[in-house]
């Protein structure tokens, strides 16, 4: 049985052309400045972001890090949505390792909300941690995959620079947001100080991230880098698979968006309940009755027929769509899934 592997764009393997590329990388010690597919990799990532530098690193956890940790000192505070990816899935990491507090700001439409930053920005006083810094999300997992239109990043990011905050962009998936509104990524990246980028999710590397910012930042991010034990040799073997992403696997992500707009209106199509959060690119995200206790039976059932994919609480589950999954994989999970979740309900 052949499986159909919805559980997130992360499960995607490298191809024949990326493994090649990986194959016959030219590497050298990177912690000695030494890889050059590490730094191509580096340069490309810079120069598509419209920034200065870039530092690669091993996943889009270390890249948050790594970057909220060159933008804040300890006891500074981040203002977080409350269903970010730092926040909800990153294991407290920036207050385990950088005494960095978080302030929680409703981020239900995709973007914290502006009344919520400002309820942030208090004068200075011995009691307040200050907010120095503003987390962002684009695409944004948790609500749905959402895409947050260009505007209505702008008008976020403008609010915070007025207000002295410094902006970091969680861009797991920033092309997949740029690829929805058809616009260059830049303008996202242009409005933020630093972007942490994905490699290894729906562009298809089998590891690493970009944190793309000027070079003055780059370089306090590669000593946090280092103390945080990412500093890598001959890292230009994987390198090289982000290389090939970022040159050849972009402008397929609209293929992805498309199976997963057909697989939502099939889903739904036959009565279930599927968000509809506008813009949704990749995910789809949907809901069976009751409080979460068929979800497990759910799953195996769907498991069992070669349909993989998780559930997120309560009733809720996410399917991801990436360069691995056919059309007609996409409609035939659909099948399953409708048909188990009769059977479920
Ligand atoms: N997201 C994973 C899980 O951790 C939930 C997934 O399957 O979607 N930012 C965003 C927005 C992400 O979705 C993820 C991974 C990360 C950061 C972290 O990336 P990695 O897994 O490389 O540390």
């Amino acid at each position: 049985m052949s499986v159909i592997d919805l559980k997130s764009d992360t499960v995607t393997r490298p191809d024949e052309q990326m493994r090649k590329a990986m194959s016959t990388a030219e590497v050298g010690d990177d912690v000695y400045l030494e890889d050059p597919t590490v730094r191509a990799l580096e340069e490309k990532g810079a120069e598509l972001t419209g920034k200065e530098d870039a530092l690669f690193v091993v996943s889009g956890t270390m890249g948050n890090l790594v970057a909220m940790l060159s933008h804040c000192c300890a006891g500074d505070g981040a203002v977080l949505g409350a269903k970010s990816h730092i926040y909800y899935y990153e294991a407290g990491g920036l207050s385990v390792l950088g005494g960095i507090l978080p302030l929680i700001v409703n981020d239900q439409s995709g973007i914290p909300e502006i009344d919520g930053i400002q309820s942030w920005l208090r004068p200075e006083n011995i009691h307040f941690a200050p907010a120095k810094l503003l987390c962002l999300e684009n695409t944004h997992n948790r609500c749905g995959g959402i895409a947050v239109d260009p505007e209505s990043f702008s008008e976020t990011a403008d609010f915070a620079k007025v207000n002295g905050l410094s902006i970091h962009l969680d861009g797991a998936r920033i092309f997949n947001a740029a690829i929805e509104f058809n616009v260059p990524v830049t303008r996202f990246t242009q409005k933020v100080d630093s972007v942490q980028l994905c490699l290894s999710k729906g562009l298809g590397a089998p590891v690493g991230s970009l944190i793309c910012s000027t070079s003055a930042f780059i370089d306090r991010a590669r000593f946090w880098r280092k103390k945080v034990g990412g500093g890598m040799r001959q890292a230009g073997i994987i390198a090289a698979g982000g290389l090939y992403a970022l040159n050849n696997n972009i402008g397929r992500l609209a293929e992805d968006h498309e199976n997963a707009g057909i697989l939502a209106s099939k889903l739904a199509e036959a009565g279930l309940k599927v968000e509809n959060t506008g813009r949704t690119t990749n995910m789809v995200f949907f809901n069976i009755d009751g409080e979460g206790e068929k979800d497990p039976v759910f799953l195996e059932a769907c498991k069992k027929r070669g349909v993989q994919f998780n559930g997120v609480g309560n009733g809720r589950f996410r399917l991801v769509t990436h360069i691995d999954v056919s059309r007609k994989q996409v409609l035939e999970a659909a099948d399953i899934i409708v048909e188990e979740a009769r059977v479920c309900q």
